[in-house]
């Protein structure tokens, strides 16, 4: 970055808020974020760097360290960091080394998008190869550093008139224990695609930010029922996890009280996924299950349940996953009174063949393959496939388990095989898919309609494309 100037220390120093303008360094480049720090997913927190160097804090809020927010932050650069000032930065306050310290082990097979916090996909190949996910092939996705594990949990909040502090082994005594086959998907699922589109703001997941397994656990309902807590008291049920950021708040998300006091939703305090005690980066010893939603309320290495009048005043509920639609304004409109998500509208993605791949020369059809399903318990109704691009559209066969009216929670996977036309030969097949639920509700046709700032909810119809040999 010759063409731009050196600045000095001092003069970053005194670059602190609105009035003067925020600038901040990296390494060696200085930054002008002023107009950024409205709009930054992090909200607020990123005045802590204001007018100093942001690497310390990166340490912890290592999601940073990604190709795409270094892009994003390359766009803001207003000039060097005096060489003489430079060699004086420390370049770490080594703060990642002790809250990192509980992170586990991991599969080699998971795309890792964010090493700390853990943030990793498996290959979309090989996701469809079970119905049920095995915990390995399980997508992770770690806002912050695992938790050292502490078993138990307590519920407080309005009306509770018997506060409980149970253990998991409590938990089993004490309520009935059932297992529930749920997929969970992220918000985040598909977002590259929509960042191919046009750029958002978030970790580039491809099309595998989503599982389906069994967890066993305690109803949600029981629990709050012996606690006391009753429907028309509450609104919301907060959910806090052990994980917290670098200032020691909590990961924390809530739920409508309707869904949290109805057995029929089979919202769980789970410990168990594919009947193995759950590992570390899945929430161990317990977390909530709340299928059809959105995995951003199913929170992991569950601490404390609170019973509530209002939403949790966390971030991740208040600030994140929210539709931000582009004519929102941060500067000016109020992100706190925008709809959290909840229930995932119907999805359904390729995973065989992959993109950009070539089909076998001597193969006269292609066998597509994907996973469907629709958040609130509604179920697929059908799947189509078009080898065309969209102009013919075939009926896929669904592989899926009946569970009833509105407690669809599993995924259905999906599979076809279609003639390739005999003008592709030596080009290229348009490989696209089209789930529709039991709603009648089908995918948006186009990214445009759904495009969004943090790219969330990415559910227009999946498109690949593959090579076929002459
Ligand atoms: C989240 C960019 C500075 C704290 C994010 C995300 C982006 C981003 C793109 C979304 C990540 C995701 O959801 O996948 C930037 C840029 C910065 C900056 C371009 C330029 C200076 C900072 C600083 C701090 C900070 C200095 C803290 C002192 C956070 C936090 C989150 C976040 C706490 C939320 C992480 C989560 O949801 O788990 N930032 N950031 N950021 N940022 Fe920053
Ligand atoms: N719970 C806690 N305590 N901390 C987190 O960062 N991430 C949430 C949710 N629960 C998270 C959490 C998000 S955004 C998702 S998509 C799911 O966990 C992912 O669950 P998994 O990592 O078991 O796949
Ligand atoms: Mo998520």
């Amino acid at each position: 970055r010759d063409d731009l100037p050196d600045i000095r220390r001092k003069d970053i120093e005194r670059h602190k808020d609105a009035s003067t303008g925020v600038w901040m360094t990296y390494r060696d480049g200085v930054y002008d974020v002023t107009d950024f720090v409205a709009e930054h997913p992090g909200n607020k927190k990123i005045l802590l760097a204001a007018g100093g160097a942001v690497d310390g804090f990166w340490d912890f809020y290592a999601i940073h360290h990604t190709p795409h927010v270094y892009r994003q932050l390359e766009e803001l650069r207003i000039g060097n960091l005096h060489p003489e000032d430079a060699a004086q930065t420390p370049a770490s306050n080594g703060s990642s080394s002790k809250a990192f310290s509980h992170e586990p082990r991991r599969a080699p097979v998971l795309q890792v998008h964010s090493a700390r916090p853990f943030n990793a996909e498996p290959p979309s190949e090989l996701l469809v190869d079970d119905f049920i996910t095995p915990t390995t092939l399980f997508f992770v996705r770690n806002h912050l550093p695992v938790p050292a594990m502490v078993d138990s949990v307590t519920v407080d909040g309005v009306g509770v008139h018997r506060p409980v502090n149970m253990s998991v082994s409590e938990m089993k005594t004490r309520f009935e224990v059932i297992t529930v086959t749920t997929a969970m998907q992220c918000a985040g699922n598909r977002r590259q695609e929509m960042d191919d589109f046009r750029s958002v703001k978030g970790l580039q997941w491809g099309s595998a930010a989503i599982g389906n397994a069994e967890w066993t656990g305690v109803r949600l309902s029981d629990v709050l029922a012996y606690a006391g807590v009753r429907e028309g008291d509450i609104e919301h049920v907060i959910f806090q996890g052990g994980d917290s950021d670098a200032e020691g708040t909590p990961y924390e998300a809530s739920i409508p009280a309707a869904i949290a006091l109805d057995p029929h939703r089979d919202v769980l305090l789970a410990f168990e996924m594919n009947g193995e005690p759950l590992t570390e980066d899945h929430g161990a010893p317990c977390r909530v299950i709340v299928p059809g939603f959105i995995g951003a309320r199913q929170v992991k290495w569950l601490r404390r349940i609170t019973a509530s009048r209002a939403v949790s005043e966390s971030h991740w509920q208040r600030a994140d996953y929210k539709i931000v639609p582009d004519s929102f304004n941060w500067a000016h409109d109020d992100i706190s009174e925008v709809m959290p998500i909840y229930e995932y509208p119907v999805q359904s993605a390729i995973c065989e063949p992959a993109d950009g791949s070539s089909l076998d020369a001597d193969e006269d059809t292609v066998v597509v393959r994907g996973y469907s399903w629709s958040g609130g318990g509604r179920g697929i109704l059908g799947v189509d496939v078009s080898v065309d691009g969209g102009v013919t559209w075939r009926a896929a066969r669904l592989t899926q388990t009946p569970q009833g009216v509105g407690r669809q929670w599993a995924w259905t996977l999906f599979d076809v095989e279609a003639a390739i036309p005999s003008d592709r030969r030596g080009g290229r097949l348009d490989v696209m898919c089209r789930a529709v639920d039991t709603a009648h509700n089908s995918q948006p046709g186009d990214i445009a309609a759904i495009w969004n700032q943090r790219g969330l909810l990415h559910n227009a119809c999946h498109r690949v494309t593959v090579h076929v040999p002459e």
